[in-house]
């Protein structure tokens, strides 16, 4: 087998890709380890910034988003018992899109599809080789059978736990990362959602976030140890804790059954620089942020859009400067957005070991952000994001 591009992950980073390289006349394949149904109900993400929007709309994969997909202009922030309002739409004269990335999956897998262009699910023991040379190879067992593809790119879009970054020789990369004392517990609840804005609360039993996905789906969050046992919390104990640490007097959470709950730990990370050889990092794969600034999804298109890019003009051109800058280019964004969700999640959630002065520390900073405008337009200029990778 050969093609041009072998794309290893078929996330958000991975189906992007294969398709920007589509519209660029260039062959990929793309080899996801998990099946199609798998990738297709895993519950991640769901704030997309307006450059990430507009990237899918002008890809022609947004008709479903832009029909389905609810508009935010502002995001509320709660503490000491008030709600605030950042008007997104006035400080920055831009919106963010809630569209759950389950459905931005589904929608690049239904186009990869129609192109007839390959992409195979549940392939095993996927490893890379020769990355220093002109001709990397990829391995991989499909429908048991072990086979060969011959590139002249690998994408490494296999997310945090894949093999692509591991398969760097030693010494190469440089890490940089930081672990947090908790995790966040969130739940899909058949509930018409109480706000019709996300939420982020600031409050001393700890962190939540109410979201949404739907006018009949709510995507609710509370801060959680890091290895919390699911089985500890029943749905009662769940809508509990979503109320004492959300509720306000007069604006009731509204509730319904619980459809779907999960752990996610959270960490900040980033393996510089993001390419080795003949092989990309993009996406989760090279860096992580906490979901506290809704940028992981984000961060992933940005990335394969600079990369699309890059190869698509040494294709044309064989010139390889945009390709050798593209971890340059992308960790400038990269930093911006680990500053901004290691910012957002240390003035929200409670440390373990949490003194007072911690607490006052974070209420003065929510309310300078909430009374002082250009505080305001800082944190409403990097929730929605920066146009130029
Ligand atoms: P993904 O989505 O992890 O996709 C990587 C794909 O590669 C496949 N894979 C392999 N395929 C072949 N061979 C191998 N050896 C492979 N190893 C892995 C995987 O099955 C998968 O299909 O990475 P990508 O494309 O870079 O996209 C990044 C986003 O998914 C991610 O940043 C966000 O979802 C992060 N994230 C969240 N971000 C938010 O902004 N808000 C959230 O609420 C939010 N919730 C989450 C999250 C990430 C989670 N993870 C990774 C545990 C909740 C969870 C549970
Ligand atoms: C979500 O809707 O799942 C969501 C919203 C905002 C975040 C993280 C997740 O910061």
């Amino acid at each position: 087998m050969r093609t041009q591009v072998a794309i290893v992950g078929a996330g958000p980073a991975g189906l992007t890709l294969a398709h920007l390289l589509h519209l660029e006349g260039i062959d990929s394949v793309v080899l996801e380890d998990r099946s199609r149904e798998y990738v297709e109900a895993r519950i991640r993400a769901g704030v997309l910034e307006p450059g990430t929007a507009e990237l899918l709309r002008e890809a022609g994969v947004g008709a479903r988003m832009d029909g389905e997909g609810i508009v935010h202009h502002g995001v509320g922030f709660q503490f000491d018992g008030e709600r605030h309002r950042i008007d997104l739409q006035d400080l920055t004269g831009r919106s963010l899109v809630i569209y759950g990335q389950t459905e931005v999956v589904k929608d690049l897998i239904e186009t990869r599809l129609e192109t007839g262009r390959p992409l195979l699910f549940e392939v095993d023991d996927v490893t890379v080789h020769e990355l220093e040379s002109e001709r990397p190879l990829v391995r991989f067992t499909h429908d048991g059978a072990r086979e060969e593809l011959e590139c002249d790119v690998i994408a490494g879009c296999d997310g945090f736990h894949g093999i692509c970054r591991p398969s760097i020789p030693a010494g190469v990369l440089r890490e940089f990362s930081r672990e947090y004392p908790f995790g966040w517990l969130g739940i899909l609840a058949a509930a018409p959602p109480s706000n019709d804005e996300v939420v982020y609360v600031h409050n001393e039993r700890g962190f939540a976030l109410l979201s949404l996905r739907s006018m009949e789906l709510s995507r609710l969050y509370v801060q959680c140890r890091p290895d919390e046992d699911l089985a500890e919390w029943t749905d009662e104990r769940i809508w509990e804790e979503l109320r004492a640490r959300a509720g306000l007097p007069g604006r009731p959470l509204n509730e319904g059954p619980v459809l779907e709950k999960g752990v996610t730990g959270m960490r900040s990370y980033v393996a510089e620089p993001m390419q080795y050889g003949r092989l990309y990092l993009a996406g989760d794969a090279a860096h992580i942020v906490p979901p506290t600034g809704a940028k992981g999804l984000n961060l992933a298109i940005s990335d394969v859009r600079v990369l699309a890019e890059a190869l698509a003009d040494w294709y044309r051109t064989s010139r390889r400067d945009a390709l050798d800058g593209y971890s340059e280019r992308c960790l400038r964004r990269v930093w911006r957005c680990e500053h901004f969700s290691w910012w957002m999640t240390s003035m929200l959630h409670r440390s373990p070991d949490a003194d007072p002065f911690e607490l006052k520390l974070q209420l003065s900073q929510l309310r300078y952000v909430m009374s002082s405008e250009p505080a305001m337009r800082s944190l409403a200029e990097n929730y929605v994001g920066f146009d130029e990778p």
